[in-house]
């Protein structure tokens, strides 16, 4: 890159000049290339193996976050609109909600020793020579690793800075890239009771990782510390913790960096599962409280879990073995771990068999195996040598999501997803609730997405009488949501969930006089399901437990547990497009339906009409360059049919990319 920017060495400015070439560059990808006549048979084919297949990704490329206008502060002029500018300094005060780095890097002294730490650190870990913008996202930062480091010091200073903001509670920061390839890494913070970190701080992490060189990463810092009063004399601890990826030291080191440059204690957790951490968070925060979450260890945690096991299972035999794929991650040290906590003889003996555990070969993380390649791909994983109704479950690389699933002969592989555990933990927890005479003291609800399949929600509302809420994709929005009722069970299709028992809830419960031998029982079931669940976040080993417990209480086979609803056939296919920024849902529709582009909600809503009990939705991914489309329908081909009708939607309107 020998260009120079006019008035800025930022490449921020060299890409915004850049850009007429881009969207040439993009236009032009989005032409369709001449081709040969096809048979309408042969079309048809094509398209719905494009559309089923897993099409290569584009790289991420940045999105516009199409905020208000901003307004901030300077000392010396305090809240003031932004002048207007030029089109490129509008558009990166829009992305980012703030000055630019450049704009009032003269408002602040530059001697302050943290200012000068950052400086150094960013000097250490300097961030990449690339245009892109980086952005904190559902799951934070996530990339190639090896892009990683400087965005990952900047966290640290974040979330430094957020512990101090929080009175010196413990925060956390997890390094893992989750169900993704070995070579991808992702960092993201834990707030202080172990939830995902607030909404309006996701934008100063955006802030800080698109700082472009040490002087602009030590003036946001200042920045920062100045618009959200951070008193930089006070405390601050951060725990933190990574998956196996390899790439993860490197990671450790620039975090480190980040966090001792503003002189903020820390504790290095080593591996640990992304739930794991969320427990250590909480149970920091808590502990001289008068309802603590548990130890702060790692042992701890398990002590935990293997107690309210132990009394769950008091009245229940156990269901024989369950075998489970670990997708090579972390997942796999920590289930073994758990094991020795676990009874292995007697009547409440554990029968768990791991696979997928090589976490010495890190190429194999997530390859052929764990709940994202079972979940997406409908099959089993590699290694699996399951007998027809042997029951399997899935982790995937960080050990937050799990899904359940076996073979009938044929084989037919069947799955037993987030919906079905959902539908299974809300129906278990409502039968111990009424058992216990509790029914007038609490109501339960379940928080699903738009993914979450149709029989399932018909299934708790007709049968098991429960509310059903949707959300927005992403375990924070489900989250909130659920943490607004008494008792909210939260899982999203992909099995990412857990369920909540609100503050007075947990008091009703620990609280409530049993009046019979019968409400004794089913109310110490109850309590011991409060301490098994993870209520920070979902966790694959506590979920896991909590299936097994559920399906040893109830006696229910993996048969037995299928035959509660007939899932509805369903489809979900991702396109790639040329800007997915270009796809806005509508507000307080859940990701239902669009707002733009303009008119193509309706193109969808006409395609659905003609399908028995049909329904689709298309939404901009989250983390990657593509939309998704989602469709259901009574009958399978009808599926297969509403997908090509959609498809040729986006062709009509000229947005699928070649
Ligand atoms: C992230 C979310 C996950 C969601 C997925 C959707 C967290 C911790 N993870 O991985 O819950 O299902 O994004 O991805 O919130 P998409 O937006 O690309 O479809
Ligand atoms: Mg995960």
């Amino acid at each position: 890159m020998g260009a120079k920017a006019p008035q800025s060495q930022n490449p921020h400015l060299l890409r915004a000049a850049a850009l007429p070439d881009e969207q040439e560059r993009r236009r032009s990808r989005t032409r369709r290339q001449p081709q040969q006549a096809l048979s309408a048979e042969q079309e048809r084919a094509r398209f719905i193996q494009a559309w089923l297949a897993n099409v290569t990704l584009l790289p991420f490329v940045g999105t516009d976050l199409r905020l208000p206008p901003p307004t901030f502060t300077t000392p010396a002029e305090g809240k003031r609109s932004l002048e207007p500018a030029s089109p490129e300094i509008e558009s990166r005060r829009n992305r980012f909600d703030r000055p630019l780095h450049s704009e009032r890097s003269m408002a602040f002294s530059p001697d302050g020793k943290y200012e000068k730490g950052v400086h150094n650190a960013a000097e250490q870990f300097p961030r990449p020579k690339t245009s892109k913008d980086y952005i904190y996202g559902t799951a934070g930062f996530r990339m190639k690793g090896e892009e990683l480091p400087y965005i990952t010091m900047q966290v640290g200073v974040l979330a430094g800075m957020r512990s101090r903001k929080c009175g010196g509670q413990v925060i956390g920061v997890m390094i893992t890239a989750s169900h993704n390839k070995a070579e991808d890494n992702g960092v993201k913070i834990v707030d202080p009771q172990g939830e995902m970190l607030e909404q309006e701080w996701e934008k100063h992490a955006t802030y800080l990782a698109n700082a472009v060189d040490p002087s602009e990463a030590a003036n946001a810092y200042m920045w920062l510390v100045k618009e959200l009063k951070v008193d930089q004399k006070k405390p601050g601890k951060v725990f933190f913790a990574r998956d196996t990826r390899p790439s993860g030291e490197t990671l450790v080191k620039a975090l480190k960096a980040g966090l001792s440059a503003t002189g903020i204690d820390a504790c290095d957790y080593g591996i640990l599962t992304t739930p794991q951490l969320h427990y250590l968070v909480k149970a920091a925060n808590t502990q001289d409280t008068s309802h603590p979450y548990g130890e702060v260890s790692e042992e701890g945690y398990y002590k935990k879990l293997a107690a309210a096991y132990k009394t769950a299972m008091d009245n229940a035999k156990p269901a024989g073995q369950l075998t489970v794929d670990c997708a090579n991650g972390v997942g796999a040290p920590k289930l073994k771990e758990m094991l020795k906590h676990l009874p292995s003889e007697g009547k409440r003996a554990v029968n768990i068999r791991i696979v997928n555990d090589k976490i010495d070969k890190p190429e194999a993380l997530n390859e052929k195996c764990g709940a994202d390649h079972v979940k997406s791909g409908q099959r089993v994983p590699d290694g699996f040598d399951g007998k027809p109704y042997e029951r399997w479950a899935s982790f995937d690389g960080d050990a937050d999501r799990i899904v359940y699933y076996f073979n009938e002969e044929g084989p037919v592989f069947r799955l037993l997803d987030g919906d079905r555990i959902a539908t299974l933990a809300a129906s278990f927890i409502g039968e111990l609730v009424h058992k216990a005479g509790l029914s007038d003291k609490m109501t339960i609800a379940v928080v699903q997405t738009a993914y979450a399949n149709g029989s399932s929600t018909k299934y708790i509302e007709q049968n098991l009488k429960l509310k059903v809420e949707c959300t927005a994709t992403g375990v924070k929005h489900l989250h909130h949501t659920a943490a607004r009722s008494d008792v909210g069970v939260y899982f999203e299709a992909n099995g990412h969930g857990t369920v909540l028992f609100s503050p007075q809830t947990l008091k009703r419960i620990h609280n409530h006089k049993p009046e019979s031998p019968a409400q004794l029982e089913a109310l110490d079931t109850l309590k011991a399901l409060t301490d098994l669940i993870n209520q920070t976040v979902g966790d694959a080993i506590s979920d896991m437990l909590l299936v097994e417990v559920i399906l040893a209480n109830k006696e229910y086979s993996v048969k037995e547990w299928l035959a509660t609803y007939t899932d509805m056939p369903n489809r979900l296919a991702k396109v790639r497009v040329a800007d997915r920024t270009m796809f806005v849902c509508r507000p307080g529709s859940a990701e239902r339906k669009l707002d733009e582009p303009k008119e193509f909600q309706d193109m969808i809503d006409a395609v659905v009409v003609k399908y028995k009990d049909g329904r689709a939705f298309v939404r901009p991914s989250g983390t990657e360059d593509v939309v998704r489309v989602y469709a259901e329908a009574a009958e399978s081909f009808d599926c297969d049919h509403m997908m090509l009708e959609l498809n040729q939607a986006f062709e009509a309107r000229k947005l699928a990319q070649a």
